[in-house]
């Protein structure tokens, strides 16, 4: 009786570990499952990879003087929207595709979109709703009715704020990342800025200000904070700890961009090598954001309403951003009414046409599909998951099988110029090298290959028929996890 109650309790014990070790890991693994490979992903970043695509939204009294930096001296009077319309910006932004929109509640200039309690200068001193409005609780409320996520960026950098530079001021920012942390509901995304051009404002002091950007802000403890008041929220810097710039402001990942990073000396506005390409194996998952505006500027100036750039560009920085495993943060500026602007819109709509028509419908779906191997012969792991547009249904091998490969045949030949493959991330980034072969009179042909996938990877090249397909992959330290494989054809 002692015995069989003592190996009941062992039983209990050793479930409830199996079960909390899974959850530690973000995603419960199926029996049988390969052991996951290098740095993992953590549940909060898994649910920002799954987003891809979102958008900036950068809006302050530089929209209103036709600067890009603000000196941190304006008055708050030039704040002043005509027709802010905090459901127009959301709405575009979700017929665009966007997941969710970051705000800059506080750029470089110190003007805070929401009355902070913690400054005069806002928008509570401004003309804008008599000083009653709050641009952070419009939008994220039009952001919540929209279905998309809401994110908010607090510039480090304050160039009107009288203690900045000394320990006081880290208090203050600590203080407003409080607020906008407790009362605005979900907050998915904190982005931390390391810009800093050491001249101001500073509360009339009007000089310059050089801080150690490794040691004043003390980023340790803020994002302690972060993470005490937003627990899924993940931060952004170059940096991480959660996500990383691609050390570029043209939208554009390296070729690789691996999603891991090695994260020992680093921090936010320190050096950007190895940002654009990710480092391997790397001690950490640090994924890359590729943050880019839709206008030559990050503000809105009336003139660069005819530098917009078009759904060609727009596509063309979207295969290199999420097509390569990042996902993309496109910002989209108000216009000085507080709308996303005419110009805009236009280019954004044709985008979302041809993505949409493009990914309508997986080519590989329509022939037969066979795995040169599949782990441990069972259907769970079997390559019909390659086509369920599921990310958490994947084609495995066995562990032994490195460099497997699938054979896709068609009745009738089929058309196509892009290649999509995902791998399955919570077992970690498997693939180092890949190539993609479509037959040709008698022969396999190279159409495209590559190297990182990861999230996602996009093979955009010349139209090509063929009743034939092959993807090998080349080289990978372990055995394959791909969650999804697709061929497709842009709109012609
Ligand atoms: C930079 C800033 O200096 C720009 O003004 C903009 O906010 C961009 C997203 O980050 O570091
Ligand atoms: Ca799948």
């Amino acid at each position: 009786m002692r015995s069989s109650a003592i190996v009941l309790r062992l039983l209990v014990i050793g479930l409830f570990a199996s079960f909390v070790s899974s959850r530690a890991l973000g995603r419960s693994e199926a029996a049988g499952a390969p052991a996951p490979f290098g740095p993992l992903p953590t549940e909060r970043q898994l649910r920002w990879h799954e987003m891809e695509f979102y958008g900036f939204v950068h809006f302050t009294v530089n929209t209103f003087t036709d600067r890009e930096w603000g000196q941190g001296d304006e008055s708050e009077a030039i704040f002043n929207p005509t027709a802010f319309d905090a459901n127009q910006i959301a709405t575009v932004a979700k017929q665009a595709g966007m997941k969710g929109l970051i705000l800059t509640a506080k750029h470089h200039d110190g003007f805070c979109l929401w009355p902070s309690k913690f400054t005069a200068h806002s928008v509570k001193n401004s003309p804008w709703q008599d000083g009653k409005g709050d641009v952070v609780k419009e939008l994220a409320q039009a952001c919540r009715r929209q279905g998309i996520r809401f994110g908010i960026y607090l510039s480090p950098w304050d160039r009107n704020h009288k203690d900045y530079g000394r320990p006081e001021y880290i208090t203050y920012y600590r203080n407003q990342l409080r607020e906008l942390l407790t009362q605005y509901g979900d907050i998915f995304t904190v982005w931390f800025d390391g810009a800093n051009g050491g001249d101001g404002f500073y509360g009339g002091a009007r000089e310059t200000r050089k801080i150690d950007a490794r040691t004043y802000y003390d980023w340790e403890n803020t994002r302690q904070l972060v993470r005490e008041l937003m627990p899924m929220a993940v931060m952004f810097s170059d940096a991480g700890p959660d996500f990383r710039w691609v050390g570029n402001e043209n939208g554009i990942a390296g070729d690789p961009c691996w999603a891991t990073l090695n994260s020992a000396g680093r921090y936010p506005g320190g050096s950007s090598a190895g940002l654009n390409s990710g480092e391997r194996p790397g001690t950490d998952w640090i994924p890359a954001e590729c943050d880019v505006s839709i206008r030559p500027g990050w503000f809105y100036h009336a003139k660069e309403d005819s530098k917009v750039k078009s759904a060609k560009q727009l596509l063309d920085i979207y295969c290199k951003s999420v097509g390569r495993g990042a996902c993309l943060n496109l910002n989209l500026p108000p216009d000085r009414r507080g709308q996303i602007n005419e110009h805009d819109i236009a280019s954004l709509h044709e985008f979302r046409a041809v993505l949409n028509a493009t990914f309508a419908s997986n080519l590989v779906r329509e022939g037969k599909l066979t795995a040169s191997n599949t782990r441990h012969a069972d259907k769970q792991f079997g390559p019909k998951n390659l086509v369920d547009r599921k990310r958490d249904t994947y084609w495995a091998t066995d562990d032994t099988m490195t460099t497997p490969e699938l054979v896709v045949e068609f009745a009738n030949p089929v058309t196509f110029n892009v290649v999509s493959l995902r791998e399955y991330l919570p077992l970690g980034q498997r693939i180092e090298a890949f190539v993609l072969e479509q037959w040709n009179n008698g022969q396999w042909i190279e159409f495209g290959k590559g190297t990182s996938i990861g999230n996602w990877r996009l093979i955009r090249g010349d139209f090509v028929t063929t009743s034939k397909v092959r993807l090998r992959i080349t080289q990978a330290p372990v055995c394959t996890a791909l969650s999804e494989f697709g061929l497709f054809a842009e709109p012609r």
